[in-house]
């Protein structure tokens, strides 16, 4: 079941909200900032301890002073003009996402919209892939699909058909 919802993912309380972070995992700007703020400072220190993750994978830890149970922490591509490897980079991202929450026994994850903010993945094919990859690899998982802004939200529905 996948459905989209427009606000703050932090507010969410589901299995686990997934982070578009960066490779040191060390925290930054975006939904990334945003959910280090939330979660509080626990969350820096266990992220400290895995010690990075390359683009295209992702790491799960504890939610902290989230509501959310989890974090998985992905890492999508910064777009370079899209003949990059950045699609198959993005679809891995979501892919590798859903097989932790699988691995973990978890039933809800929500998803922000990974590379479509600082690193400026084109959102409508961004929101594609999104869709595809989670039809493909996100079975008996309930997927919340989040956007920030109500263009997101369009590109979403759209994808979704
Ligand atoms: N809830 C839901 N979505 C949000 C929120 C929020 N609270 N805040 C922003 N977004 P971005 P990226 C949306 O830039 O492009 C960080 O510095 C945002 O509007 O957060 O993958 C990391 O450390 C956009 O639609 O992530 C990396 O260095 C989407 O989330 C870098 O940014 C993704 O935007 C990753 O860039």
């Amino acid at each position: 079941m996948i459905r989209v919802w427009q606000g703050d993912i932090t507010t969410l309380t589901v299995d686990a909200i997934v982070n578009a972070a960066n490779g040191t995992l060390l925290g930054g700007g975006g939904v990334d900032g945003a959910i280090h703020r939330a979660a509080g400072p626990g969350l820096l220190e266990e992220c400290r301890r895995i010690g990075g993750c390359p683009t295209g994978e992702a790491r799960i830890t504890g939610g902290y002073d989230l509501r959310a149970r989890h974090v998985i922490h992905t890492v999508g591509p910064v777009w370079r003009g899209g003949d990059q490897g950045e699609d198959g980079l993005l679809a891995s991202a979501y892919r590798n996402s859903l097989v932790l929450a699988r691995e973990h026994g978890l039933a809800s994850i929500a998803f922000p919209a990974i590379s479509t903010g600082i690193y400026g993945f084109p959102p409508d094919r961004a929101a594609r892939i999104a869709v595809e990859t989670i039809r493909a690899h996100g079975e008996s998982l309930q997927v919340t699909l989040v956007a920030f802004d109500e263009v997101t939200a369009r590109y979403l529905e759209e994808a979704l058909g």
